[in-house]
């Protein structure tokens, strides 16, 4: 260094490089390495969520899958509300729908949604979709179908990461019961007014989601909201809440929320791998030993359903503490 140099003035503030650290996200996981199972123990149980790319369903399929979103939520309103959620049904009605979660004069959720029942079969009646956009029934059946399979490879190797057998928590859940629900977030220059989901953690086993260019989901990790980066072909992997209970807390449910755009549409699709209502759902004895009691009490599953969507929980965040034992 010259003297000159040593003499300039410092610059102000404002015209200063400043070095931001890399924002941390969400981990990535190539499912097609030799064995993905360290890498998925420890985001389970660092992060509950992560990416995982190379699983095996076809890019094509997940971009059918959002190209048929767009188009029905940008249908003239008589097409969707054909296909309206019948409101006597309540809160989990199959359908075309808006605002689905309100909790003590709280907004919890607000979207536009369109909500498939998929599995088990005797659930998915396609008669029920949108019949109006071509292939719009062969593509969710196609895609309800990778997803089991993907869910149930990962519930696999989640077992296997806690020393498990393969089929420990598949068993435990008993019948997959899946939903599909596709969201569509309009733009709005007041986001506090806008169409978006608070923060949550889903209820069943495992939600595999997947999401436009536009971004807007964020995960809690730490206390800290951390964006999860739109990744073309990945799927988000979210643990669930029944996952905290069966690994008895090893692997926690993903807090998450998302958020709009100002100037952007947001279109996402979250497939939901639930345990059948009349399971119970308890942490599995192989995890439990003298030193690591139970921390959860056992729950019907549709006991817990239902308090998660009337509230009986203390928060609207994780449900699942009100079944911590003290
Ligand atoms: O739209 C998203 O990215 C999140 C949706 C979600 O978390 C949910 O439906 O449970
Ligand atoms: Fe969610």
């Amino acid at each position: 260094m010259t003297g000159m140099e040593a003499a300039s003035p410092p610059l102000p503030q404002r015209d200063r490089v400043q070095i931001q650290p890399p924002s941390p996200s969400i981990p990535t996981i190539d499912l097609s390495s030799s064995d993905p199972t360290p890498q998925v123990r420890r985001a389970c149980s660092e992060w509950s969520a992560f990416h995982v790319i190379n699983h095996g369903v076809p890019p094509s399929l997940l971009k059918e899958m959002r190209s048929l979103g767009v188009e029905f939520f940008q249908s003239p309103m008589e097409q969707k509300t054909r296909y309206s959620c019948d409101p006597t049904e309540g809160p989990t009605a199959q359908g075309y729908g808006s605002k689905m979660l309100a909790r003590d004069g709280t907004v919890l959720d607000w979207r536009d949604y369109f909500k498939h029942y998929t599995l088990p079969l005797h659930r998915r009646d396609p008669t029920k979709w949108p019949h109006f956009i071509p292939n719009y029934r062969e593509v969710v059946t196609q895609y309800s179908n990778e997803m089991e399979r993907l869910a149930k490879r990962l519930l696999s190797i989640i077992s296997q990461s806690l020393n498990l057998p393969p089929s420990y928590i598949e068993d435990a859940v008993g019948d997959l019961y899946q939903n599909i629900i596709v969201s569509f977030y309009p733009p709005c220059l007041r986001p506090d007014l806008a169409l978006r989901i608070e923060a949550h953690s889903d209820m069943g086993a495992i939600t595999l989601l997947i999401q436009d260019d536009v971004g807007g989901l964020e995960v809690l990790k730490d206390d800290q909201w951390v964006q999860v980066q739109p990744l073309e072909d990945a799927i988000v992997v979210i643990l669930a809440s029944m996952t905290e209970i069966i690994t008895n807390g090893a692997y926690k449910c993903s807090v998450h929320r998302a958020l709009v755009n100002a100037d952007k549409a947001r279109l996402s699709v979250a497939t939901f791998h639930d345990p059948s209502m009349v399971r119970k759902i308890y942490p599995a004895p192989p995890l439990i030993t003298a030193e690591n009691r139970a921390k959860y009490k056992e729950v019907l599953y549709a006991d817990f359903a239902k308090s998660w969507y009337y509230g009986q929980g203390p928060d609207g965040e994780r449900n699942i503490d009100a079944l911590l034992i003290q």
